[in-house]
């Protein structure tokens, strides 16, 4: 075995290429017996297995910045970083966290938990450097779901720009939690299924220059046909239009390939853009399959990947998600909007009744607040359905968009209060302060699952401005649940 001798990543160093891949093979294997008692994000970590390993032997971490966007996807990193001991402890309290954390390691250089922030850090850190006139590596691990954030396309834009040496590179597993969403996972796709025909930069520009030059009136059109030839030809342009150099789609699983693309990309001199192509929970059948449960899974069977969580009362988030099917009968105007939650907001019964009023935005929650006051202002009636801890990235569109034009918005505010394992980026403790004080708001939260229900109802009939109803990330209490909905007095208790 070689994975218990590896304690910093320097020893991967002194190994093979063929060793390597046998490390791959191991760290797999620890991570999915690992995860059978702790739970954890299991599908993204074993898709990034071969990354990360390449990663560390090409670059010194943490010399070598590498930044994990979200940093769920951090579990590999965290055992080649000398924490492969403390894995009986993840996600527990005073345990090894679940997602990138300083104080745990040098090698942790920037913490995540919410999404799209890596290459604004990658950014920060590269003029940093550049300021500092030293020469170290900066490199950014992204997914594709994390770059449907809008975040991600304001720094994109910096970057591009800027063009210092950086290094982005996009694990494109074409999952969000859910099925990723937007037209940039559409453009990914396309290189992803175009690949096989798509031909290097380099090569598609050196075919190009042996098209004749033409003089006069011809040359535009014929400069014109041969642009298309590229944007044809080349995959990746519209990261070259925005600056990067666009290396890829590569085999994120062949350690190798890396490693060379790796070496390709050391070689320019500003930003770059490495696409690589993974599969969420590779080399785990339950976790291949079923991608989207083996996202962040709680305990399970080895042998099925079948969950050993105790069958309780369905949780708050199933009533709400029950009881908006019920309202979206009683009234048409009613339509749902996700930042990328359609599963744990409890949408997806909703989706497959109201396939047309379902929204999910991709991980974009200013534009989905933003989208909700609008869709109010014309007479819709929109539940923007978000986890608290999310939500703070609407702050300025709850106030400026939704409160101040008094919209008619119903906020579904799920996760709120403590979330337990996933710590400290996750908690919903701050939604009550940071609302309440908002002119036209008005804030509700239900004592039992029963209540929520009601609440609900208040909320799709109040027609006075935003409304909010918050509930916690638990089984509800049993209660019995009225048939008949009705209206709450506001104000009351
Ligand atoms: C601002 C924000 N919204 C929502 C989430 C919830 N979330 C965590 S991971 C994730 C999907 C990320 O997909 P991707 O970046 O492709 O990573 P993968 O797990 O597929 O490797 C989402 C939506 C979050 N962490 N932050």
């Amino acid at each position: 075995m070689l994975l218990p001798q590896i304690n910093d990543p320097q020893q991967l160093k002194a190994l093979s290429v063929e060793e390597l891949a046998t490390l791959a093979e191991e760290i797999r294997r620890f991570l999915i017996e690992k995860l059978t008692v702790t739970g954890g994000h299991l599908g993204s970590n074993l898709g990034v297995v071969e990354l990360t390993l390449a990663l560390h032997y090409c670059y010194d971490s943490p010399r070598d910045k590498m930044i994990y966007d979200v940093g769920h996807q951090a579990y590999v990193h965290k055992i080649l970083t000398g924490r492969q001991d403390r894995f009986d402890t993840l996600r527990k309290k005073d345990g090894l966290c679940g997602f990138v954390k300083r104080a745990e390691s040098e090698h942790d250089v920037w913490e995540a938990g919410h999404s799209s922030t890596s290459l604004s850090a990658a950014m920060g850190m590269a003029v940093a450097r550049d300021l500092k006139g030293e020469d170290n590596k900066v490199i950014a691990v992204i997914g594709d779901g994390a770059l449907t954030g809008g975040m991600a396309f304001e720094a994109l834009n910096h970057i591009g720009h800027e063009r210092r040496k950086l290094m982005v590179i996009l694990n494109d597993n074409e999952m969000s939690i859910a099925p990723n969403v937007g037209a940039m996972h559409n453009y990914l796709s396309k290189i992803r299924s175009d690949r096989h025909y798509l031909r290097a930069k380099d090569e598609v520009e050196g075919l190009l220059k042996k098209i004749p030059a033409i003089g006069g009136r011809l040359a535009k059109t014929a400069q014109n046909v041969k642009d298309s030839l590229k944007y044809m030809m080349v995959p990746g342009v519209l990261f070259e239009e925005l600056g990067f150099t666009y290396l890829g789609p590569v085999d994120g699983h062949d350690v190798e390939k890396l490693i060379d693309t790796f070496h390709q990309a050391d070689n320019v001199s500003g930003p770059v853009f490495v696409h690589v192509l993974t599969t969420k929970g590779k080399g785990y059948k339950p976790a291949e399959t079923d991608f989207y449960k083996s996202h962040a899974i709680s305990p399970y069977k080895i042998e099925s990947g079948q969950s050993l969580k105790a069958v309780g009362n369905p949780m708050y988030t199933e009533v709400f998600g029950e009881t908006l099917i019920e309202l979206g009968r009683e009234d048409k105007r009613l339509i749902a909007v996700t930042p990328a939650m359609p599963g744990g907001s409890g949408l997806f019964p909703f989706a497959k009744e109201f396939p047309d009023r379902m929204i999910d935005v991709g991980i974009a929650e200013q534009h989905a607040a933003t989208l909700c006051a609008a869709l109010a202002m014309e007479g819709m009636k929109p539940v923007y359905a978000v986890y608290s801890t999310f939500m703070q990235r609407a702050y300025d569109q709850i106030v400026h968009d939704i409160c101040r034009h008094n919209a008619n918005v119903m906020f579904a505010i799920d996760r709120a209060g403590f979330v337990g394992a996933d710590g400290e980026t996750h908690q919903g403790v701050y939604d009550i302060a940071f609302m309440r004080h908002i002119p036209n708001m008005v804030m509700m939260m239900p004592k039992d699952e029963n209540e929520l229900r009601h609440m609900m109802k208040t909320a799709l009939e109040y027609n006075d401005g935003p409304i909010a109803y918050r509930y916690p990330r638990i089984d509800g209490t049993g209660v019995a649940l009225d048939a008949e909905l009705k209206s709450l007095p506001i104000g009351s208790r």
